[in-house]
């Protein structure tokens, strides 16, 4: 089968998404065919033979005209189809954000992902928020928005199995959301030339349970408060 679509798909919007390639790639491969069929088949028709002079033909008669006049409006009647598929599936991903259960920050940077996580205060930008590097930890069916910046080149912050894909650009801050319908371990991808480490810039999504995920926050809260009180300690 066609290797993207062994990729699971789990998000919300994933079957959507995918929806939209399936009905591209039809469309365009249908015409692509039809196009080779009519190109090589005019090579051999009009061809060089023994008594047969090979034509050039400028195709500036009315007559001509018209195999470049009723393709382009049967493509362009394909692109409405196209149009009217994506449309809606644009809006749901990229224009409506429903509200959000929980906020993660996503920091790309050559080469390396950090992610933000909020603690056992369900809060970002509190004392108890979790960094990672590589990791990220969500919750299955909980719908998160993620705040998408980059320290210092582009980035493109990349989840094949919610088939989510955005830039980062230094100096912004874009927003986006997920939520994710399945449970596992999944790989993040940057999916923008970002410099020689590009390759080596991989992470890894962790989606867990709700105990999973509770259990994962409880855990890295002792350790963060462990080192913490060690660190007062230690001035004082
Ligand atoms: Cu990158």
């Amino acid at each position: 089968m066609f290797e993207p679509f062994k990729v699971e798909a789990l998000s919300t919007f994933a079957s959507d998404i995918d929806g939209v390639i399936i009905l591209v790639t039809i469309l365009v491969g249908f015409w692509f065919f039809v196009a080779q069929a009519a190109l090589i088949g005019f090579c051999i028709h009009f061809r060089h033979r023994d008594g047969h002079k090979a034509q050039y033909i400028a195709g500036d008669k009315k007559s001509e005209t018209r195999w470049i006049t009723i393709p382009l409006a049967l493509i362009v009647t394909c692109d409405v189809f196209i149009a009217m598929a994506d449309g809606p599936v644009w809006k749901k991903v990229k224009e409506h954000r429903p509200e959000p259960d929980r906020i993660v920050r996503v920091i790309a940077q050559q080469w390396a992902w950090t992610f933000v996580h909020p603690g056992q205060d369900e809060k970002l930008g509190t004392p108890d928020d979790i960094t990672t590097t590589g990791d990220l930890h969500v919750e299955v069916n909980k719908v998160y928005h993620f705040e998408l910046s980059s320290r210092d080149v582009l980035h493109s912050f990349s989840v094949p199995v919610f088939r989510l894909k955005q830039d980062a650009i230094p100096g912004r801050t874009i927003v986006g959301w997920f939520e994710a319908t399945g449970t596992g371990t999944y790989d993040i991808q940057c999916t923008e030339i970002c410099g020689i480490g590009h390759g080596l810039m991989p992470a890894r999504i962790q989606i867990e349970t709700p105990e999973q995920h509770a259990a994962w926050v409880s855990e890295r809260s002792q350790t963060l408060l462990a080192s913490t009180t060690s660190l007062r300690a230690g001035q004082e």
